[in-house]
């Protein structure tokens, strides 16, 4: 019985703009794309690979810096297995596609046609199938496929949207993977990774490898797999790369207190936004920024908090509201434990809430 290894990375989208970064920042994080591909194929000859699938948007768009189709030339060429990529919507298989055009190494096959086309591999007991993209829109591309009936295993490699019935973008149904016979399924194009066992096929995306804004936060990496006839596993492995997180951070008495104690450790390199809440004095942002600037990489800081009330506020005004407050005010400054302040602070909240209700009705 055949196993076969295999790393699955999609939506890699190296040479992306970064346009929400300054040129220098964009650029070095561009350089940090070209440098996980180096850390795939390390961490696929690792775990003793026999494939690479790739599953679309290794590329952001048509043009392709060269150092960055030499880093993934050279990246594929180190890994000791094949490697399968089927182009998606934002490297289609447009005229003067790097996948049409650039020499690639000998153990790089790239699925060049929008028809579901087959690679044999005899001495793995395995069959490779696929497709690409050849306009950013892509009708379904598995419809009516049936994998051949056999003793050999079946993995299919596409770019394609299984969430989404509608999607422009080369929709899949369930309905079609239980019928595809695959014993596995490796998508890209959703870029938060997921899975569905649908019938007999494990159908998985591994999201994308590295965020590019705060609608990406958290690990971002590839899948690690075995396979074998109609029995696949997946694990995730993260990549190194910087992260970008959203941290929701009620404020209590002490802004700079909570954030530390709700921060986690080694955040020197990812990109935070801090987001404060719940109710507080006013808030120095600049002098908190300051003193929290060198914890991470980058750091935005939203004060979303609302205006702490002074509940006694109105104690000694000459009205009923002036009376209540003074008498629970004295309880106060003679509480003597936490418990019992607490207790005087929410009886002044309650009956202030009620003797509003109360005037408002008066009128
Ligand atoms: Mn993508």
């Amino acid at each position: 019985m055949y196993m076969i290894k295999f790393l699955h990375a999609a939506d890699l989208h190296l040479d992306a703009p970064f346009s929400d970064l300054p040129s220098a920042e964009a650029r070095a994080r561009r350089q940090e794309q070209r440098g996980q591909l180096a850390e795939i194929a390390e961490l696929a000859n690792a775990e003793q690979c026999d494939l690479m699938l790739l599953a679309g948007d290794l590329f952001d768009g048509a043009a392709v810096y060269p150092e960055t189709l030499e880093a993934l030339r050279s990246a594929l060429a180190s890994f000791r297995g094949r490697v399968f990529i089927a182009p998606g919507n934002h490297d289609c298989l447009r005229r003067g596609s790097a996948y049409l055009t650039a020499q690639w190494p000998e153990n790089v096959h790239i699925f060049t046609t929008d028809t579901i086309t087959v690679e044999e591999i005899p001495e793995l007991g395995c069959r490779v199938y696929g497709a690409g993209f050849t306009a950013i829109d892509q009708p379904p591309l598995l419809e009516g496929f049936r994998a051949a009936e056999d003793d050999v295993v079946s993995v299919m490699v596409l770019h394609g949207d299984c969430l989404n019935a509608s999607s422009d973008y080369n929709p899949i149904s369930a309905e079609q993977i239980a019928a595809s016979g695959l014993d596995y399924l490796a998508l890209g194009h959703i870029h938060r990774r997921g899975e569905l066992r649908c019938g007999g096929t494990l159908c998985a995306w591994p999201g994308c490898t590295m965020g590019r804004g705060f609608d990406e936060t958290g690990e971002k990496g590839v899948l690690i797999g075995q396979v074998e006839k109609n029995a696949c596993e997946v694990r995730f492995v993260p990549l190194s790369a910087r992260r970008y997180e959203v941290l929701t951070v009620p404020v209590g008495d002490d802004p700079l207190a909570a954030v530390e104690a709700a921060l986690p450790r080694d955040t020197a390199r990812d990109i935070y936004r801090i987001v404060l809440t719940g109710p507080s004095q006013p808030i120095d942002v600049n002098a908190l920024y300051d003193a929290l600037r060198t914890r991470v990489s980058v750091l935005q800081i939203r004060d979303r908090t609302t205006p702490l009330v002074d509940l006694w506020a109105q104690r000694g005004e000459d009205t009923l509201r002036g009376q209540f407050l003074s008498l629970l005010y004295e309880k106060l400054t003679a509480a003597k434990t936490e418990e019992e302040k607490e207790t005087i602070c929410l009886a002044a909240r309650l009956g202030l809430d009620a003797m509003e209700g109360r005037e408002e009705d008066a009128l």
